[in-house]
């Protein structure tokens, strides 16, 4: 299916949110293997969204637009074994297994707010390892200042990649090398107590929580050091709507709708509307990372 711009809406997410009710809950993909982590310092106390409602209402368009294709389609995505490409400006360039970069025994839970631009938000119980002890295992040159990941690219496996997309894949996404450090970015291999499903990006996707979802990048298998501000997929796709930073922002508008509230999944139809915070509620964490810069202007 072609993409158009009037595909990502809030309108077209309400009509995909139809489909998804009259769908049903369907099961998940991927073994339940019992997982644990740490807990956090750095989790919201906020309840976090059913396990039903975090696996059947996805963007993941590899395996297409819609909100249940990821859960339809995504089990033909083989994530074991997987290693992620580690290199660019880095002192140990190499290919990382999955388990070396994110032992179980290192893992900690993270639950954390989700705000899609798209102005629909979840909470999400992540279990994972820091970024930064994931860049400081290839150890990042003094003139790095960017960080560049890599979706896999193998339209055999994900359907979603076939020719006519209208996305050049694979899909790629970045961050500053100061957010990449920060201590709530991290790499996420399993949720509420399992090894991550694939719909959520198994077997290892970033996590950013201040950011619109669509900078936390699935299925990574590179991930590139730079000193330049690398090209992001929805960026290179309509630069007019969508910035390299992407910071939650409820006072900088989307072209095409606002940001100043969101609808919880899982709250209902009539659950009315949350107001968007600030940086999606991590304010007092990540703002000093954007002193004196205008966010207005670095969308
Ligand atoms: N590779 C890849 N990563 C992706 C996307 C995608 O389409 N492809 N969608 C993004 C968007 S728009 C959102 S909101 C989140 C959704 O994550 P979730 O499905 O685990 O809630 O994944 C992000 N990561
Ligand atoms: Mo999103």
């Amino acid at each position: 299916m072609k993409l158009k711009w009037s595909d990502v809406t809030p309108e077209a997410d309400y009509l995909s949110r139809r489909v998804f009710l009259a769908a049903g809950a369907a099961s998940i993909a991927g073994p339940a293997l019992g997982l644990t982590g740490k807990p956090s310092g750095l989790s919201t106390d906020e309840k976090p969204n059913s396990l039903e409602e975090i696996t059947n209402y996805n963007n993941f368009y590899e395996f297409g637009t819609g909100k249940t294709d990821p859960a339809q389609f995504s089990g033909s995505l083989k994530t074991s074994p997987w290693s992620v490409r580690i290199d660019g400006m880095v002192e140990r360039p190499g290919s990382y297994g999955v388990e070396d970069l994110a032992p179980d025994a290192a893992l900690e839970e993270r639950i954390y707010r989700l705000r899609c631009v798209e102005a629909w938000s979840m909470v999400i119980p992540w279990l994972g390892v820091p970024l930064s002890s994931v860049l400081n295992k290839a150890g990042p040159q003094p003139g790095a200042k960017y960080v560049a990941f890599q979706t896999l690219l193998d339209p055999d496996q994900m359907r979603g990649q076939g020719r006519g997309s209208g996305i050049d894949w694979p899909y790629r996404e970045g961050l500053r090398l100061d957010e990449a450090m920060h201590p709530l970015t991290i790499l996420a291999t399993g949720l509420y107590g399992q090894v991550l499903p694939n719909q959520n990006g198994a077997p290892i996707r970033l996590v950013v929580p201040w950011k619109y979802g669509f900078k936390s990048i699935k299925s990574i298998v590179a991930i590139t050091l730079t000193d330049k501000q690398p090209p992001t997929t929805w960026q290179m796709l309509q630069p007019s709507e969508y910035g390299f930073y992407a910071n939650v922002n409820p006072q900088v508008d989307h072209p095409r709708w606002s940001q100043a509230t969101e609808r919880r999944i899982g709250a209902g139809l009539l659950g009315g509307r949350e107001e968007t915070l600030m940086f999606n509620g991590y304010a007092d964490q990540v703002a000093g990372l954007y002193s004196g810069m205008d966010l207005a202007r670095h969308y």
